[in-house]
């Protein structure tokens, strides 16, 4: 298929989940607006409408709580085709939302915006309204998440990962209890394929935490230390240091100084902490278990996605490296845990398949790092599953078998970014 058909094909898609002000990631199973969906969303829509695509920033940033928190779940409108809705968060917002957050992509999506806007005066306007929000979400994590100040961030539950039932999660998910769990009755099911979701043990846990959170009131001073999952994610982390930067490098650009210095003084302290993540036996970084004080001896994607920020040359030479070897297992790049392992599972969501914003972030840090011939066998495997598979949710890494929802925005905006931006700038 020709470039033009699958960028024509992707707009086509991006239109058909737009609800006006926000995008949905796919029809049925997900009706809402989820947080790094609409982030990475908006730089697809920027290829054919700039202010559409401020707006999906703009829509989502609007619903950030008094705490500086950007919820990872906006429910613009009652829908009854997804668990857990509304009443089960009951964070008591006008307009409902979940009580976590998601992977903060907002601040390097607004700087590649602002980068690539053909009207300066629109773009400089959305800027300036953004920049404070989306500082004080920054600010946010790092006083939430962080309350020993090490520079990282922990997760208090797996879907503020975005990665909802990998093999990272597994250890921890041990000491999560299922007791006075609510009886509940899954939506997910009814539109995706049981075998390519996460288990219903693990939708129990998801579940308990919900519940705990919403026992302390979504009081965000008493949470993280409350959660018995409390995990550092490296490529949760690095997307955090990137946004900083980028958010800094923006800040700069408009005169806003002091956000500027802020977001570089966390930027430069998180990407410090890092090293501390680093694993010499598996050649990359590692998660980190705050709660068992040990780092998670499990060599998933999110220590490769860590190239995002910007890491050491000689780290990013071997995240390069091992990519590469990931490659020699696997059709296609990059799988979310390594085909070799004896927990992969290539269609069961976020244990063994490929997702093609993962391979977008990876590859745009792989490009900064001069890592090129990586990069550009990322992005040719993900074409290449889009030709062969169509726009789906996820796919999986030997097979290129497309899982999970159809006609998947994020998946439609990363096409466009690839033929568009990352394949004009090489
Ligand atoms: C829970 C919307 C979201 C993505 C996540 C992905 C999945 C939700 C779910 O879908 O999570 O947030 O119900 O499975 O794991 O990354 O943002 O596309």
């Amino acid at each position: 298929m020709v470039a033009q058909t699958l960028v024509d094909h992707a707009v086509e898609i991006i239109r058909s989940n737009d609800q006006g002000t926000y995008t949905v990631p796919t029809h049925g199973l997900y009706p809402f607006q989820w947080n790094w969906d609409s982030a990475l969303t908006a730089l697809g829509i920027s290829f054919f409408d700039e202010e559409r695509a401020w707006t999906e920033l703009s829509t989502l940033m609007d619903h950030q709580w008094e705490d500086g928190m950007v919820p990872h779940i906006v429910f613009h409108k009652e829908d009854e085709g997804y668990f857990p809705g509304p009443d089960v968060w009951q964070t008591s917002r006008k307009v409902p939302t979940s009580g976590i957050s998601q992977p903060p992509v907002a601040g390097f999506a607004a700087r590649k915006l602002f980068e690539r806007a053909k009207d300066s005066t629109v773009s400089v306007q959305q800027a300036k309204q953004l920049l404070p929000k989306i500082d004080a979400w920054h600010d946010w994590f790092y006083r939430c998440r962080d309350p020993k100040r090490t520079g990282l961030v922990a997760l208090i539950h797996p879907w503020e990962s975005g990665r909802d039932n990998s093999v990272d999660w597994d250890l921890a998910f041990q000491r999560v209890p299922t007791d006075g769990v609510m009886p509940f009755q899954r939506r997910d099911l009814q539109h995706a394929d049981a075998s390519h979701r996460p288990t219903q043990a693990q939708y129990e846990r998801y579940i308990y935490l919900v519940q705990l959170f919403r026992s302390l009131n979504w009081d965000n001073s008493k949470l993280h230390d409350a959660s018995p999952f409390q995990i550092v994610d490296p490529g949760f982390n690095a997307i955090l240091i990137r946004s900083c930067a980028d958010l800094a490098d923006l800040a700069d650009e408009l005169g806003e100084t002091e956000i500027a210095a802020r977001n570089r003084a966390r930027a430069e302290k998180g990407a410090r902490a890092m090293e501390t993540l680093w694993s010499d036996t598996h050649n990359q970084y590692l998660c980190f278990d705050r709660r068992l004080g040990k780092s998670v001896d499990n060599p998933s994607i999110a220590g490769l996605l860590a190239v995002v920020a910007a890491v050491p040359q000689n780290r990013a030479m071997q995240i390069g490296a091992r990519i590469m070897e990931l490659g020699e297992t696997c059709r296609y790049l990059v799988p979310s845990q390594p085909a070799t392992s004896p927990h992969f599972d290539g269609k069961r969501y976020w244990r063994g398949p490929v997702w093609l914003i993962v391979n977008y972030l990876i590859s745009d840090g792989l490009k900064r790092a001069n890592q090129i011939d990586v990069a550009e066998r990322i992005i040719s495997d993900s074409l290449d599953l889009i030709a062969n598979s169509g726009f789906a949710e996820y796919y999986d890494p030997n097979t290129g078998e497309p899982c999970g929802g159809k006609s998947f925005t994020w998946t439609a905006a990363m096409v466009i970014e690839f033929l568009t931006q990352a394949r004009a700038q090489t």
